[in-house]
């Protein structure tokens, strides 16, 4: 079937030539830092890092899950897919108050973003979006980011939230477009850049990042960095994730990535999209606090902090602390 030649569908086909242009500029550059040594690497991406952020500050970010489990999509990392046979307690949308509780014990620990995420598809309209909204608002009223991922969405949920005074949508492209269908069967990498350009078009700070570990290899990791550093504009956040192995996913004995490999993805991620906080996410619980720093130095100025992600662990807000404190850095306010 031939799609009808639409001023949207013209306006996007050059977006996306557009963007296609700047991902083979930016894979070029990638291509390059690639070949630097560790020590290169690192010293290019201080540089970056000290024009555009305070080296000696990292932010804390707390996750809430909202709504846990019985996702209709299949991401095969996922502990939430109802496709996989997960050892995980299914709960519908949380009580509001018990939520804002979450958030203000974030704060007080010293999280200055909040991010609440509900495993469904797409959101769906009606009361629990209304009460998605009040959340936004409220988390916006204590002086902290309030973020969401909340799956999907089109324009007008977008310029809802917005209104509602959401900082940030988080919306990760997880892995490079060539990859994408081996991890995820339920939509397409381009579904995944649509939302991403609604939330742009209404005026919301983008979140996207990745995650290692998953059986991509380097080309997938430098094409994924491509697509990232070449969204326009660039997203305000990477959160760069590390697979937890989840029992039940088909993932569950993916080969663990080599940790220089995490550290070369977080400085390339700094020096080529470099106003972005990069964030170290899932998968910290597991790092030391030597590679940690070393992602510091790489320009990591973010992480997920608490006692859980979304559905697993973390070493808890008061070991973030003693590790800021142990580096003599400080906590972003
Ligand atoms: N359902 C929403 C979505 O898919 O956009 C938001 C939640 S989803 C859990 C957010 C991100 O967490 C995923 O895109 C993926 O990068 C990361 N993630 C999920 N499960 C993970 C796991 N087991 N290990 C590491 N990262 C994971
Ligand atoms: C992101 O990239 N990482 C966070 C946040 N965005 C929503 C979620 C990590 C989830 C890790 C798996 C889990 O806890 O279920
Ligand atoms: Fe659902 Fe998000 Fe998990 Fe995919 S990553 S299964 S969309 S909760």
């Amino acid at each position: 079937m031939k799609i009808k030649e639409s001023p949207t569908n013209v306006a996007n086909e050059i977006q996306r030539n557009k963007q296609q242009q700047s991902e083979d500029l930016a894979l070029k550059q990638i291509n390059e830092l690639y070949k630097l040594s560790i020590p290169e690497l690192i010293f290019k991406a201080q540089l970056v890092h000290r024009e555009f952020h305070n080296p000696n500050e990292i932010q804390f970010c707390t996750l809430s899950s909202i709504k846990t489990g019985a996702c209709p999509e299949d991401c095969s990392y996922c502990s939430q897919s109802a496709r996989h046979n997960t050892d995980l307690e299914v709960e519908p949308l949380q009580e509001v108050s018990k939520i804002l509780e979450e958030a203000k014990e974030a704060k007080a620990q010293g999280s200055t973003r909040f991010c609440m995420g509900a495993a469904w598809r797409s959101i769906p309209e009606g009361k629990q979006f209304d009460s998605v909204l009040h959340l936004v608002r409220e988390v916006k009223a204590m002086n902290m980011e309030p973020c969401v991922t909340l799956g999907m969405l089109n324009q007008e949920q977008a310029n809802q939230l917005k209104e509602a005074g959401l900082h940030s949508y988080n919306h990760n492209i997880d892995t490079s477009r060539d990859n994408y269908a081996n991890i995820i069967s339920t939509r397409t990498f381009e579904d995944r850049l649509n939302t991403i350009d609604a939330v742009q078009n209404a005026g919301i700070n983008v979140c996207s990042g990745g995650i290692l570990g998953i059986g991509e290899n380097i080309e997938d990791r430098k094409s994924m960095l491509a697509t990232l550093a070449s969204l326009s504009p660039q997203p305000s956040s990477v959160p760069i994730n590390v697979l937890v192995p989840i029992a039940g996913t088909p993932l569950e004995a993916a080969e663990p990535i080599d940790n220089m490999d995490l550290v070369r993805m977080v400085a390339i991620a700094r020096i080529m999209i470099p106003q972005s906080k990069v964030r170290l996410s899932a998968g910290r619980h597991n790092m030391t606090d030597e590679l940690q720093t070393l992602c510091f130095i790489a320009g990591a100025n973010s992480i997920h902090t608490g006692d859980k992600l979304l559905t697993t662990p973390l070493a808890g807000g008061s070991k973030d602390h003693q590790l800021i404190e142990k580096l003599g850095m400080s906590v972003a306010k």
